[in-house]
């Protein structure tokens, strides 16, 4: 698999890169991904995300349903297309997933925030390929956003952090058995939207990085993880105009990771470079489409740099914007047509090709599109090179 990975990357690069086009048609690059698979959702999708539930080493797809009030799971069937949707009912308006063992059963669960509920809840895998809600209504504080999830006490047991509208952030620890703590609150240097986990100054100690937007600071903050759920914030490093999404990525391949911010009202981009001393560094902006939505960043041209896909929401299409290795990305960007209103994303090998493909929900005609890899020879999916199922 893995050699044959590498021919089809080298044989993208050549594509690629190959054979220079004339200068002309430099300016529009062609598109990397066409559109493959297409499936329903229930109303207004928005979030989504990839893992794997099942455990048939096959990615699945969950996507939030924020105009119904549900989320939907789809089994993927390993050849780009997926299994119809179960659906689950939420709390009111859900806007964002996670997937992560809680109850440590070896079988990945789901965790949903409900914007208008101001709540969470966790749907247990049955292992059986549904899932089951839990009595735990878990109130994360005033107007949650955004969540993610890490060890923050390294107890083993996987924890939350939800960021508030106003100016902090809930920290909710995991018992490891599907249920979690009350929620610490923490303050924060402006009004916080995106959330990632990661260990930023690579001391073992998982971290955690809020984008910050509205009044005061814009930017992104850094709450340095001590290991034992306490955090020490950092100062407001700069980057980006009103940053909504965030999303965490190595853009110069020193290990230490660095951050894209997008910021709506600016139609635009913003890296911040990690220095490696606790410290950031914001480059230019640079263009994405308009209202640039969630952004997702993986190595989508097999060069082994990251680049980004943006859902552009009202272009109705993604853009692709390919790393230079810098911290900086090939403009234009490539775009890519996608049904109406396009929000979530999620990256993942979904037909077993080896390249990576992008699902996207689109809000305005309630469907999932799978986008794959064009103008490339795909190999059918080598089934005696799968690994075997587990029972
Ligand atoms: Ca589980
Ligand atoms: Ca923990
Ligand atoms: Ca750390
Ligand atoms: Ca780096």
């Amino acid at each position: 698999m893995k050699r044959h990975y590498s021919i089809i990357v080298f044989l993208m690069v050549f594509v690629l890169l190959g054979c220079p086009p004339p200068q002309k048609a430099r300016k529009k690059m062609p598109r990397i991904f066409a559109l493959s698979y297409t499936m329903i959702t229930g109303k207004e999708p928005s979030y989504l995300i990839t893992d794997d539930f099942n455990r048939d080493n096959i990615p699945d797809l969950v996507v939030a349903n924020s105009g119904d009030h549900s989320f939907s799971f789809y089994k993927g069937l390993g050849d780009g297309t997926f299994k119809d949707q179960l659906v689950y009912q939420t709390g009111r308006d859900p806007i964002c997933l996670v997937s992560g063992d809680f109850n440590e059963d070896g079988y990945t669960d789901i965790a949903e925030l409900n914007y208008a509920d101001q709540s969470i809840q966790v749907f247990l895998n049955t292992r059986l390929g549904s899932f089951q809600r839990t009595e735990q209504l878990i109130k994360p504080g005033k107007i949650p956003i955004n969540m993610a999830l890490g060890d923050f006490n390294s107890d083993g047991n996987i924890d939350m952090v939800v960021t508030l509208r106003f100016s902090n952030v809930a920290v909710i620890l995991g018992k490891g058995n599907g249920f979690f703590k009350e929620p610490y609150i923490m303050d924060v240097k402006g009004q916080p939207t995106a959330v990632v986990v990661g260990d930023y100054d690579q001391d073992g100690k998982t971290d955690v990085a809020v984008a910050l937007a509205g009044n005061g600071n814009k930017g992104v903050q850094i709450l340095w993880g001590k290991g034992d759920g306490k955090f020490e914030g950092s100062k407001a490093f700069k980057g980006g105009k009103q940053p909504l999404s965030l999303v965490s990525l190595d853009v110069n391949n020193d290990g230490l990771m660095e951050f894209v911010t997008s910021s709506n009202s600016l139609h635009a981009l913003t890296t911040l470079v990690n220095n490696g001393d606790k410290t950031f560094t914001s480059l230019r902006d640079f263009a994405s489409g308009n209202f640039p939505k969630f952004v997702v960043a993986a190595d989508f041209t097999g060069d082994g740099l990251q680049d980004i896909a943006v859902s552009n929401s009202t272009d109705d299409h993604i853009s692709v914007s390919l790393g230079r290795g810098d911290g900086t990305f090939t403009y234009p960007p490539i775009y890519h047509k996608v049904d109406e209103h396009p929000q979530g994303m999620a990256v993942a090998d979904f037909n077993g090709d080896g390249l990576l493909d992008i699902a996207v929900s689109s809000r305005d005609k309630n469907l999932i599109d799978i986008l794959s890899k064009k103008n490339m020879i795909n190999p059918k999916p080598d089934l005696h090179q799968k690994e075997p199922k587990s029972s």
